[in-house]
């Protein structure tokens, strides 16, 4: 306990779950720590949600407003919506209780590009903040907060907040000091510096955050490790998606058009990014830099690897077998990962600088390249658009990336028009499947459907896609983009009255 909460004012305030968590009262807004299921505080949330069980069980109204860094765990979305306590939510989820919630109306859900959430909720948008609730790793004599596996907006809810509770969680190895780089620059729009990142590994900040301990209203102490997602094995599309990428960047390197050691590479969330990660441990690319958000099992593979130098991330996304190597590890890896606010990790500033080649999975395309990341069927939310606009809009090269089909075939992925539009074609200039890969750099919105056709559509879906575009290509509204408004969507109808979106 001294070791972990160094200071003696604040080894006043240690206290339980349940007295921390009744902090908290109906209506409030918290800021949460929790950026996939790494940094996510736990038992404070677990007590929370059994406070607001038992005043359901009474008649009494109690939710809250919850604003985390992106996804967190069943601990903290789930063991909140599953007592229906969450009244809004932002700016990602990945949560299926949650999800149900969001989906029925009982959460009201903003899904925003979370590069913007820190400066927004700085700048009053989204009200104040009553508690920050955050995981670290030692509070130290100083007062520094040594973050864990996840930094994403906790500078600011730690700024914001009126009151902090903070869950020091013994389970990580105190190596982690050193891991994080919080920068300070101010961020107020008339105020705002340039970021000082000319290179992915450039250490800009603070290794700890900094509060005023005044607000610190409780501390609990914890020891247990993140509920860590599994990765699915590797399955034979993801593996033909890698091996068509892989065949892109020799190619791209072998002509001079992007440099020996490719750009710093960002890889979004999903089975797919994490086995594309993979494939570059058995390719020729050395000296690798990642500039990305969520850092993977595929990317500690390729640091393990000794292909990669260096990653920056916001948060760790890793299974539990890489969660407990990295924790054993720490001190040695420490070295060569970098974890950063949200606002920094993503920002489209340094990514635009960087160059970076980003890499991010998709629900569905359309013919001319438009790109759905977060609406099933148009209406229902998976998880969030995330990070994949901050860093497809500002790659050097943004590639998207999907099997052909989901649902056993039943669904193509390539469609005439998408029910929902999160990238707009501006913003993708390779589309993956593991049929092909279609690159659509200078290409014409005509060009551009008949080239993603051919190489990406399942040869299922193939000859209606040509039929639909021939026809709307034909048709005397013709135009630039064809399309037939009438039929533009009928396939995601077709299926959800029959079950395929086969005719
Ligand atoms: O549903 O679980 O009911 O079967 O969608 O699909 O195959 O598990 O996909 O784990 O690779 O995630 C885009 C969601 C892909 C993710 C998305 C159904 C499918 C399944 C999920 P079931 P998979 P993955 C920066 C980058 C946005 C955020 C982002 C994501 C479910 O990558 O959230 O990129 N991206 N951030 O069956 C209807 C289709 C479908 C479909 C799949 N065409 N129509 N349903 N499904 N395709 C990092 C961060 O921001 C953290």
């Amino acid at each position: 306990e001294q070791d972990r909460v160094r200071p003696l004012a604040l080894q006043r305030k240690i206290c339980n779950a349940e007295d921390a968590a009744a902090l908290i009262h109906n209506g409030m807004t918290i800021g949460s720590g929790g950026f996939t299921p790494s940094g996510t505080p736990k038992a404070v949330p677990r007590a929370l949600a059994a406070r607001i069980e038992e005043a359901h069980a009474v008649g009494q109204p109690f939710s809250v407003r919850l604003f985390t860094g992106a996804s967190t765990s069943p601990d903290l979305d789930g063991a909140l919506a599953r007592v229906n306590g969450v009244s809004f939510r932002m700016p990602y989820n990945g949560d299926a209780t949650m999800r149900g919630r969001i989906n029925a109306g009982d959460t009201a859900y903003v899904d925003l590009h979370l590069s913007k959430v820190a400066s927004w909720v700085r700048a009053g948008f989204f009200g104040k903040i009553d508690v920050a609730i955050i995981e670290a790793a030692a509070i130290l004599e100083d007062g520094g907060i040594v973050p864990t596996l996840a930094v994403g907006n906790n500078k600011t809810w730690l700024d914001m907040a009126e009151k902090v509770i903070i869950e020091v969680n013994a389970w990580h190895n105190p190596a982690i000091h050193g891991l994080h780089d919080i920068w300070n620059g101010d961020l107020h729009p008339e105020e705002r510096l340039a970021i000082p990142i000319r290179r992915p590994d450039d250490r800009i900040g603070e290794t700890v955050f900094r509060v005023d301990p005044e607000k610190i209203a409780a501390i609990v102490l914890t020891n247990e490790p993140d509920l860590n997602v599994s990765f699915r094995d590797t399955d034979e599309s993801a593996r033909q998606i890698a091996g068509h990428l892989m065949e892109f960047f020799r190619h791209e390197t072998k002509y001079g058009c992007l440099p020996p050691a490719l750009p710093p590479l960002q890889s979004g969330v999903g089975n797919v990014a994490n086995a594309v990660m993979a494939a570059f441990v058995d390719s020729p690319f050395e000296n690798l830099f990642a500039y990305t958000e969520v850092i993977q099992d595929g990317m500690l593979a390729m640091i393990h690897s000794g292909k990669m130098r260096a990653v920056s991330g916001s948060a760790f996304s890793v299974s539990s077998s890489a969660s407990e190597i990295l924790n054993r590890d720490m001190a040695s890896l420490r070295e060569k990962l970098i974890l950063r606010p949200q606002e920094i990790s993503n920002n489209p500033e340094v990514i635009r600088r960087l160059g970076c080649v980003t890499m991010n999975t998709m629900i569905e395309a359309d013919i001319y390249g438009n790109v759905n990341s977060t609406r099933l069927m148009g209406s229902r939310v998976q998880n969030g658009i995330g990070g994949s606009g901050d860093f497809a809009r500002s790659a050097h090269v943004s590639i998207f990336m999907a099997p052909s089909t989901a649902k056993a075939g039943a669904i193509s992925s390539i469609v005439p028009m998408t029910a929902h539009v999160d990238h707009i074609n501006q913003d993708v200039q390779i589309m993956v499947t593991e049929q092909g890969l279609a690159d659509l750099r200078g290409l014409s919105a005509r060009q551009r459907a008949r080239l993603i056709i051919d190489h990406c559509a399942h040869p299922d879906y193939r000859p209606m896609l040509k039929d639909y575009l021939t026809r709307a290509t034909n048709s005397p509204g013709g135009g630039e983009t064809p399309h037939l408004l009438t039929e533009s969507l009928a396939w995601h109808q077709r299926f959800l009255d029959t079950g395929t979106m086969h005719s």
